[in-house]
């Protein structure tokens, strides 16, 4: 069997290409996969909640049970304290920053937004849910981190990625040198390289949208949609619907075979779902760094400029023709889309 790659090793060996001190980056992963392996542990045992007990209810072991997504919110934030190397953590599950103001952390140079369980809604239909990160360089001088080292544009990210939850674990992300995926091998508790240098397919044949919503998209998206089900035999169409209804498998599938992940405005979210900071930027990084594109429909998600940590954007992601063409329909149908 070919030397297996761990994390830890394709780091150090790759450590020359990281806008990072040598060791920071290293450090930085490894505290995420140290969360990735343990969050891994109870999303598995999560089929087992007769036994374990629901959320908010007291296990056998006379444990308060924690929903999954809480439970993952505290590891990642735990790990990352501990690792020293970031300032502050803005984390979908927390209104405002959480400072980082031990001794060791409060003059690190990055700070993390993160979506600690994407997903957790799915957990009890045993469907694949993910964790998705993204580090800036912090602005702001020294002491804890402040809102100001969040509201970054997307193209100021030094690293970004997500662990998906499903018949495997893996661990994909980008420090803007390609994307690599790692997959976590339990027997001995390493994400060994197994998905070097991803690239998206420039076309596909796959579009993902919650096609409940329709009544309530742009004019753009609905003739999109309508163009990706018309019989075309020489483009390929009609496309494959697949919507799993979690953003990270979704992504995941699209980058490895090729497709198109569209979250417009609807009428239940006039400004999209999807969070800008820890969902949008850090996925949208990893598609244009595998040849794919993410937009909001006419500008490209990286170039947008946040004003607040949960703010949330219509998207678009995935093969760069299938993301230009539906760009196309929304300039055709839907002009005024154009969001600040
Ligand atoms: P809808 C999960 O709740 C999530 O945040 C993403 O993971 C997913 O892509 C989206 O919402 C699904 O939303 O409205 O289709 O159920």
């Amino acid at each position: 069997m070919d030397h297996v790659t761990t994390l830890s090793e394709f780091i150090i060996r790759n450590q020359q290409d990281f806008p990072f001190a040598s060791g920071e980056l290293t450090r930085l992963l490894n505290d995420i996969s140290i969360a990735a392996k343990i969050v891994n542990r109870e999303v598995n045992k999560a089929g087992l909640v007769n036994i374990l007990g629901d959320a908010g209810s007291i296990n056998v072991h006379g444990e308060e049970v924690k929903k999954l997504d809480e439970f993952a919110d505290q590891q990642f934030i735990a790990a990352l304290k501990a690792g020293g190397q970031v300032c502050a953590v803005g984390s979908e599950e927390n209104e405002n920053i959480i400072r980082i103001d031990t001794p060791v952390s409060k003059n690190a140079r990055y700070v993390i937004a993160l979506d600690p369980l994407d997903g957790s809604t799915n957990i009890d239909v045993n469907v694949s849910i993910g964790t998705i990160f993204s580090v800036y360089r912090r602005i702001s001088l020294s002491g804890p981190g402040t809102d100001e080292d969040f509201l970054q544009p997307g193209t100021e990210q030094v690293a970004a990625g997500y662990i998906i939850y499903g018949s495997s674990t893996m661990l994909v992300y980008t420090t803007g040198k390609g994307v690599n995926g790692f997959t976590l091998d339990p027997s001995i508790g390493e994400f060994c390289l197994s998905h070097p240098q991803i690239k998206i397919p420039v076309n596909g044949n796959i579009y993902s949208v919650n096609q409940g919503h329709f009544a309530h998209f742009p004019d753009g998206v609905k003739q999109y949609i309508k163009n990706c089900q018309e019989e075309d035999k020489e483009s390929g169409r009609p496309y494959t619907l697949r919507y799993i209804g979690s953003l990270v498998a979704d992504f995941h599938r699209n980058l490895i075979k090729g497709g198109i992940f569209i979250y417009p405005s609807t009428a239940q979210s006039p400004k999209g779902k999807l969070r800008l900071l820890y969902e949008c930027n850090p996925l949208a990084w990893v598609v244009e760094q595998a040849g794919g594109k993410a937009s909001n429909g006419s500008k490209r998600i990286l170039d947008l400029q946040p004003r607040s940590l949960h703010q949330r954007t219509p998207y678009f992601a995935g093969s760069q023709e299938m993301v230009e063409a539906a760009e196309e329909f929304m300039l055709k149908y839907s002009p005024a889309e154009k969001i600040a």
